[in-house]
């Protein structure tokens, strides 16, 4: 019989999302709001199993009242949901899971112990964690080998294998094929990601979260709907997006003048400027025939954008230009501004040539300002 479900995880319902000033409270918000996504992609494929593999809070310290909504949201869903604690919000005294809205919701069961739990078509392997940090492999307890069962893990930690990630509850990457299970749902990493096994199948796989979280987090925002036709049989995964924010890194280098009128261009072609976190970065060399453009592209930026910011703190004045300055009255400004290009130029590291350059561009917009209306 074909069991189907949705794995999901890492809400991270409460972050803090700091950093982006008042679009943080937004940035919250969809992340509450995209549960509602999750079930309705349940709904629309008549799946009635949805597993959360941990993080749905941020911490164990998160507003009570946000607890109530995401139990209240569950309690809704036409169908049974399992959830495991993770390493954000792990089962400790005090924890989110001693909310009365886990006890109200007959559907929702939040698991306490490393047991299996049995169901009508498959079994559950779950593995909750009590802790923040941990060496230890949570998965080593599990032995489905004998299961006649579809058999599924639910998990968190970190793959054997990640890059830059510290050996913090340490799951192997043949968990799966080792512990038996037909397929084993890890939750901690916020990407998308597969571990296929040496035969090709795939028994190990991250959902990633439901919203992306920040910039430069790669194929997030998803939720993993995954289907297993019988017991030893390949799952059959599809990733299917649910986010409601794209948070957007681009990055450009100025090479010659006008560079920025491709820019301009660029930002016209992003599709959901009111959703969309823009984070532009420019280096490479600026022209004093673009620095027009370039306030134009700051203020396009800020303002179209739910949240927008321009890096160009790597920008250099263009040196041949420098006509500006010769052009300063002779005296203690134009010494100055000799001095500063001297800097942006020359110095003999870079953070001094971005202060130089930095301390350049203002002294241009100050003369520049000083000159308006003449
Ligand atoms: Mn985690």
């Amino acid at each position: 019989m074909t069991v189907r479900f949705i794995h999901t995880a890492d809400w991270q319902i409460g972050m803090k999302a700091s950093g982006i000033g008042p679009v943080g409270q937004q940035v919250r918000e969809a992340r509450l709001d995209t549960i509602n996504r999750v079930l309705g992609v349940a709904k629309e494929r008549g799946i009635n199993l949805l597993l959360i593999t941990g993080d749905v809070f941020e911490d164990n310290a998160v507003d009570r009242f946000l607890v109530r909504k995401v139990g209240d949201k569950l309690s809704r869903f036409p169908g049974r949901v399992y959830i495991i604690p993770g390493n954000h919000d792990p089962l400790v005294p005090g924890s989110v899971w001693e909310h009365a809205v886990w006890e109200e919701a007959s559907n929702v069961s939040v698991i306490r112990e490393p047991e299996p739990i049995e169901l009508d078509d498959c079994i559950l392997y779950p593995c909750p964690l009590e802790e923040k940090y941990s060496t230890r492999n949570p998965t080593s307890w599990i032995d489905a080998g004998e299961s006649e069962k579809i058999a599924i893990g639910l998990a968190h930690g970190n793959v054997e294998g990640l890059p830059d990630a510290d050996p913090d509850f340490p799951i192997p990457r043949d968990a799966a094929g080792r512990a038996g299970l037909d397929f084993l749902a890890v939750g901690h990493w916020h990407s998308f990601a597969t571990y296929p096994g040496a035969d090709g199948a795939v028994r190990l796989a991250y959902s990633g979260t439901h919203e992306t979280t920040k910039f430069g987090e790669r194929d997030s925002g998803n939720v993993l709907v995954v289907e297993i036709d019988e017991r030893g049989a390949a799952p059959k995964l599809e990733s299917v997006p649910v986010g409601r924010l794209q948070w957007q890194t681009e990055e450009t280098s100025l090479e010659r003048e006008g560079a920025l009128d491709s820019v301009l261009s660029g930002l016209n072609e992003i599709p959901a400027p009111e959703s969309t976190l823009l984070r532009l970065r420019l280096n490479g060399l600026l022209y004093a025939s673009d620095r027009a453009k370039l306030a134009s592209v700051e203020e396009i930026v800020s303002t179209r954008f739910l949240y927008g910011i321009v890096d160009g703190q790597s920008l250099v004045p263009a040196p041949e230009d420098d006509s500006w300055i010769e052009s300063l009255p002779v005296g203690p400004v134009r010494e100055a501004a000799e001095k500063i290009r001297e800097q942006a130029l020359h110095a003999s590291d870079e953070e001094k040539k971005a202060v130089a350059t930095r301390a350049l561009i203002q002294l241009f917009e100050m003369n520049e300002k000083n000159h308006e209306g003449e």
